[in-house]
């Protein structure tokens, strides 16, 4: 396992970024023993940067600013390990923004930055909130979210960064300075933010990088003198960052950054990520409002999703309902799902349907040719028998079908009758044909082995070739929605076969 700043893009996915054993500049660290008060460890800046005159290690913070020990000192009683606690105080002529917290086995870490203006955030924020908590659609809400985040942090450009099933990420909006070269619709692959930082990202909600040309602070001593390991710095507003990502922004231009997590359902479903193009600090105050908004967003896109899965159910009810009428109008149920393409296609997201049925073929949408289908049914029949059959990747599936990729690199198939060859299927696209991406994605990219070569450009090469022959992940809300049609379908057709039996008689 690579220990911090060791890593290179062979295990930079390993990097143990919460040990990172050093600080940025733009503020202090003291770690305080609680039976005494006595600190015990520091980032090396720590007397110059508070002003004091004399080194921190071995003193008392109550010696060395009885305003800071008696402002820390009712804090002490809160359980301060999973959320740190902020307060603000005065000493040595200056103001100080302080966050405390007490990673588990360790003594009190106090960080401190200089003191932001405070600012008249509370009219923004009941505003902000209006139009977070009102928005009507998934689109309207990250349009909202970007423009409310550029306007309280004022960085050059903010995107709304929106993961898939299996990590690959979008920018789903974004707000930029017109100068700037647009992100919109990018895509990048997952293994640009290591599974490590992901669940960083869970537990502390917004990052800064105040400066990517700076120089880290080590802590001194090294090893947390308490726990005798290295300190855990998952929580630490001031913990420097991966060389590996630093390089990165570099090699994009970019100078600060700002990033806060949103997290639906327990899982990081997203991330605001500001950038700056030259060096950049927000106060403290102006980050515990981005971390305020992005749990109102997060909880915004709970309720917009969990509503557009209530729309999909309801539109097969309405499905459901249309071939029961078309049985008895017809006597033919297969009219109702194929009359209006829509009605079949939009629950799932799909962009073709095709049902295979009593030796007929219906179609609706982008579908393969028809020997196509068929060879899909018979290689079906040999799968084992399942309610629903799911592939976001056919061709790895079966490589003849990749001749067909373009139209169906993504299905979903589900048997309407116990015969073999009965299937209602559905159909996604290649997505890097659905891709928007300010080059030329066909032209060749160096995939170099070192950081340098790091590049939004490289990362979406290289997220072109995970996803040759794939489409966009199924959903859990898309593969409901195929659930319930098939149940209606194979219902009817069960209750329809029936009735047939009966009148044959
Ligand atoms: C972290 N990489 C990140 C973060 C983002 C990206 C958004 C989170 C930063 C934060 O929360 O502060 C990726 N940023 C992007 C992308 C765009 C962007 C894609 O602006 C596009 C516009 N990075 C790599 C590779 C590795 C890597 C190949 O590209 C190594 C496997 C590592 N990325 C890496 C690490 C972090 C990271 C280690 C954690 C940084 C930290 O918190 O210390």
């Amino acid at each position: 396992i690579p220990p911090f700043g060791q890593a290179d893009l062979s295990n930079c996915e390993l990097e143990q970024i919460h040990l990172a054993q050093s600080i940025q500049p733009h503020g202090a660290l003291l770690m305080m023993r609680e039976s005494d008060g006595i600190v015990v460890q520091a980032s090396a800046n720590a007397a110059t940067f508070l002003g004091f005159a004399e080194p921190v290690l071995g003193r008392a913070v109550a010696d060395l600013a009885p305003q800071l020990a008696e402002a820390i000192a009712p804090q002490l009683a809160e359980p301060l390990d999973t959320i740190p606690h902020a307060v603000r105080c005065r000493f040595g002529g200056q103001a100080w923004d302080v966050l405390l917290h007490r990673p588990p086995g360790e003594g009190v870490i106090i960080e401190i930055e200089r003191a932001g203006e405070t600012l008249p955030l509370a009219a923004q924020i009941e505003k902000a909130l209006q139009a977070i908590l009102g928005s009507p659609s998934l689109r309207a809400l990250c349009d909202e979210t970007a423009r409310i985040y550029k306007s309280i942090t004022g960085y050059d450009r903010v995107m709304v960064y929106r993961f898939d099933e299996l990590g690959h990420g979008q920018v789903f909006s974004e707000q930029r300075e017109p100068e700037l070269e647009p992100y919109l619709g990018n895509r990048y692959p997952a293994s640009d933010i290591p599974q490590i930082a992901r669940r960083l990202y869970q537990r502390n909600r917004v990052r800064v990088l105040v400066d990517v040309g700076y120089d880290p602070v080590p802590l001194v001593p090294r090893v947390s003198p308490i726990s005798g390991t290295d300190l855990d710095m998952s929580l630490c507003t001031l913990r420097s960052m991966s060389p590996i990502h630093i390089q990165y922004l570099k090699n994009m231009g970019v100078g600060a950054t700002l990033v806060a997590s949103l997290m639906v359902g327990g899982k990081l479903w997203g991330l605001v990520a500001c950038h700056h193009y030259v060096p950049r600090i927000v106060s403290f105050e102006a980050r515990a409002v981005c971390e305020l908004l992005a749990e109102a967003i997060a909880t915004r896109v709970a309720a917009l999703e969990s509503f557009v899965q209530a729309q999909a159910e309801l539109s097969v009810r309405r499905l459901e309902q249309r071939m029961i009428e078309a049985i008895a109008r017809e006597g033919d149920w297969r009219m109702a799902l194929f009359d209006n393409s829509q009605a079949l296609l939009v629950p799932v997201n799909a962009t073709g349907a095709a049902l295979l049925y009593e030796g007929q073929i219906l179609t609706t949408g982008e579908v393969p040719g028809t020997p196509d289908l068929r060879a899909i049914g018979a290689w079906l029949d040999g799968k084992p028998r399942v309610p629903l059959y799911a592939t976001s990747a056919l061709g790895a599936e079966m490589p003849d079908f990749s001749r067909f990729a373009a139209v169906a690199s993504g299905i979903l198939a589900t048997p309407v009758s116990p015969s073999p060859g009965e299937y209602l299927i559905w159909f996604r696209p290649e997505r890097v044909r659905t891709v928007t991406w300010g080059g030329d994605p066909l032209k060749p990219v160096e995939v170099g082995a070192s950081p340098k070569d790091l590049s939004p450009r490289r990362s979406f090469a290289k997220w072109h070739q995970l996803v040759e022959g794939t489409c966009d992940s199924w959903t859990s809300a898309d593969l409901t929605a195929a659930r319930l049609i098939s149940d209606t379908v194979t219902d009817v057709v069960l209750q329809f076969r029936a009735v047939s039996f009966l009148i044959a008689q």
